[in-house]
C-alpha cells in the first residue's frame, strides 16, 4: 500500500511539473504589497498531496508567496495538531493581528485566496 501510495505520489509530482500553470507576473510595486500581506500566511501540507498541488498550483496562478511547511514533520506536524486541531492538510495559517485562524478544506483556502488576493 505504501509503496502504490509512494508512485502515485511522485506522478502527481511529475504532472504538476510538466503542467505548471502560468504564474502571475504584476508589477513590482503591487507584487510587493500582496508579499507583505501574504507573510501573515502559512500553508501546511505535504508536497504529493492532490488537495495540496491543488492549492500550490492555486497560489501560483495567483502570484501568492506563501510559506509552505511540511506536515509531516516535526515541529509544524504537532503544531498543526494542537493548534489547527486536526491532522488535516491542506491548512492554511492565518494571522491576523489579534487571532490566528486555521483554515482546512482545499476548496475552502482557494476560495479565500481568490476573494482576497484576486
Ligand atoms: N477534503 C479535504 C481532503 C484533504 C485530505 O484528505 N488530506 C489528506 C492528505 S492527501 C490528509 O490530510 N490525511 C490525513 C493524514 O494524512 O494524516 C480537502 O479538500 O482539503
Amino acid at each position: 500500500m505504501f509503496i502504490i501510495r509512494w508512485i502515485l505520489g511522485r506522478i502527481i509530482l511529475l504532472l504538476n511539473v510538466v503542467f505548471a500553470p502560468k504564474k502571475r507576473h504584476r508589477p513590482l510595486a503591487e507584487q510587493q504589497k500582496i508579499d507583505a500581506q501574504t507573510q501573515s500566511l502559512t500553508l501546511y501540507q505535504y508536497p504529493a498531496c492532490p488537495f495540496c498541488v491543488k492549492v500550490r498550483r492555486a497560489m501560483r496562478r495567483q502570484g501568492l508567496n506563501i510559506q509552505t511547511l511540511d506536515a509531516k514533520k516535526s515541529p509544524h506536524k504537532d503544531e498543526l495538531m494542537a493548534q489547527g486541531g486536526k491532522q488535516q492538510v491542506p491548512c492554511l495559517r492565518i494571522e491576523a493581528s489579534d487571532e490566528v485562524q486555521w483554515l482546512y478544506e482545499s476548496k475552502d483556502i482557494i476560495r479565500y485566496l481568490d476573494q482576497r488576493f484576486a
